[in-house]
Formats: C-alpha cells, sequence, structure tokens
C-alpha cells in the first residue's frame, strides 16, 4: 500500500473511532431544587438523552436556579450560550408572546383538561411558534395549579387577598389579573422569593404544591388557600440551532426523552397534590382547601373582560371546551 493511502486508511480510522467515541455535554437547569417534580423533570431528560444516544450526548443538570433564573436561563438558551432548559411558563411569554393564553386564570378545569390541551392540537401547534425565536421547544410539562401563600391571613374570599403585596412571575398575563383581586403583584424572579418572604418584603406569593414543599415556602409562611387560580404549564426548550445540527435520529432521541420527563413530572405532580396539603399542615400550616369558587372567578370578570378582547373568545373557548 502507498504510504498516502495507508495515511488516508488511518486517518479515517482514527476519525470513526473518534467519532464512535465523542461526548457533547449540554447543560440543563432549572429554578427549584432537585428532589420536586422539576428535578425529575430534568434528571429522566438527562438518564434518556444518555441512554437513547448510546453516550454521545450528555445532559448536566444545574438546581435551584444554579444558573441563573429562570428569565436568565431562556436567555442563555436564545443566545447559545446554554443548550437547554426547563421552566415554567413565567417569563415564556416576553419571549413567545403566542403562549400568553396558557396563562389566562381559571381557563383549565383541572390537570387532565390542560394535559389533553397541552399534548393535543393547541399545545403542539404552540411549540412550533418557538422556532421563529431561537428555540426549539421539545415539549410542555407541568408546575400544576397555582395556590396562594401569605404570613398576614386566612383567605377564605377574594375579598380577603385585597391589599396583600404579593410576589408574582414576571408574566404580564398574571400580574393583570392578579390587580383584580386587589392585589399588589410584585413581580420577582423565583430564586429571590423565599428571602423575600422571610424578610416581609412581599406578604405572600402564589405557586403550586409542589413547589411550596420543595422551596419549603412552609417556613416563610403561615396561610395557605387551595385557590388553583391558575395552571401553570413548563416547557423543555432548547437553542435552535443546536438542536437542528443533530441527526434525525439523535433529534428524535431529544424529543422523546423530553416526552419521558414529562411523564416523571406529571407523576411528580400528582404524587405532591395528593399528599400535599397533609405534609403543610404538618409543619404548621393552616390551609383552606375549600373556598367558593365562583366567587374568586367573579373577581376576575373585569379582568376576564379584557383577556376575552385580548385573545378572542374563539381562541379561550377551544381551550375552554376541549376534549
Ligand atoms: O418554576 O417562578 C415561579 O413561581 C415558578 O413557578 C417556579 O420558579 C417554578
Amino acid at each position: 500500500m502507498k504510504l498516502s493511502k495507508l495515511l488516508i486508511c488511518l486517518s479515517l480510522g482514527l476519525g470513526f473511532m473518534a467519532s464512535a467515541t465523542a461526548q457533547t455535554t449540554m447543560r440543563i437547569s432549572i429554578s427549584t431544587a432537585q428532589n420536586s417534580h422539576q428535578g425529575v423533570a430534568i434528571d429522566t431528560f438527562a438518564k434518556e438523552v444518555e441512554k437513547r444516544t448510546a453516550g454521545r450526548y450528555k445532559v448536566q443538570t444545574f438546581y435551584n436556579g444554579a444558573l441563573g433564573g429562570e428569565r436568565e436561563s431562556i436567555e442563555a438558551v436564545q443566545l447559545g450560550t446554554q443548550a437547554l432548559a426547563f421552566s415554567s411558563s413565567g417569563p415564556i411569554p416576553n419571549f413567545v408572546p403566542e403562549t400568553k393564553i396558557l396563562d389566562v386564570p381559571f381557563l383549565f378545569r383541572d390537570k387532565a383538561h390542560a394535559r389533553a390541551v397541552l399534548d393535543g392540537p393547541i399545545g403542539q401547534d404552540l411549540l412550533t411558534k418557538f422556532d421563529a425565536k431561537g428555540f426549539k421547544a421539545l415539549a410542555w410539562a407541568e408546575n400544576g395549579f397555582r395556590h396562594m401563600t401569605n404570613s398576614k391571613r386566612d383567605v377564605k374570599t377574594p375579598e380577603d387577598l385585597k391589599g396583600l403585596k404579593m410576589r408574582t412571575m414576571e408574566n404580564p398575563v398574571h400580574i393583570a389579573a392578579y390587580k383584580g383581586f386587589g392585589i399588589i403583584p410584585t413581580p420577582m424572579a423565583f430564586p429571590e422569593v423565599f428571602t423575600a418572604l422571610q424578610q416581609g418584603t412581599v406578604d405572600g406569593q402564589e405557586n403550586p404544591l409542589s413547589v411550596i414543599i420543595s422551596a419549603k415556602f412552609d417556613q416563610v409562611q403561615k396561610h395557605l388557600t387551595l385557590t388553583g387560580h391558575v395552571y401553570s404549564p413548563c416547557i423543555f426548550v432548547m437553542n435552535k440551532a443546536q438542536f437542528d445540527e443533530l441527526s434525525a435520529a439523535d433529534k428524535q432521541a431529544f424529543l422523546d426523552a423530553a416526552k419521558e420527563g414529562t411523564k416523571a413530572n406529571r407523576a411528580r405532580v400528582d404524587e405532591d397534590d395528593a399528599k400535599g396539603v397533609a405534609d403543610l399542615r404538618a409543619k404548621g400550616v393552616t390551609v383552606i382547601d375549600t373556598i367558593d369558587k365562583a366567587k374568586f372567578v367573579a373577581a376576575l370578570a373585569p379582568v376576564n373582560a379584557e383577556f376575552e378582547k385580548q385573545f378572542g373568545k374563539v381562541a379561550l373557548d377551544k381551550i375552554r371546551n376541549y376534549k
């Protein structure tokens, strides 16, 4: 064999070996603890990506806002300095305004309804809206239904909410809606919330049981009401360019891994919802678990009229009536 041929064979062989063993590491982050519904989502995702790509892709997981809050992590994914993020819908409308409609209060009857909408054509169509903004949205997951906590008083009626200073997500729909309750909204990134509650910068906050428990808000909040005022979706997002570079099979592997992450995430939310109230009561939180929901819905009637104008009654009804 001529030397040049031998060199070509050698370099091809080495190239093959290198690509067979090369490992690309990507980062994914959440703002809650590892031991949470979001932790199981990204841990499952990471494990499944590694398994489904035979170890060619490794996903490093970061918890507790270690890489920043949700808005910062989404920004990093958009820029490509971080490949992946898992976030609540909180800051998402600032990037993909079409998703705003999902944050309308009292839109979903229950988790089964919300999950069906997100997994069906409406949710899947919304995922495609991320493409033009530099993201590949891999799958919807969830936080669950949000409930109100505060350090001042038991909230039994919407009147009890008047004048409470509440931390909200940096979400324009929530901010507008909660004003309708007479709440004084204070938007803030999640990693700052515990300290703000502890120091009394705000009186309260609202989050699903999964978040309240994993963030140990029971240490700084004495009153919880199961208002279930809004469903809180979550999402797996990836930098679009980095997704596009994947082979067709690897793209599918990432999508399937996200689906598995969602399954684990929803199962954990169900578990937290089932035992959360008892857990929190055992920790000394007063829990109002039955409210006259119609009164809370009625309190938001003027705000909802605004939302009907903004989103269109047809689009809202399509979600409300989805079966
Ligand atoms: O995603 O900011 C929030 O209240 C979110 O629900 C929380 O970070 C979990």
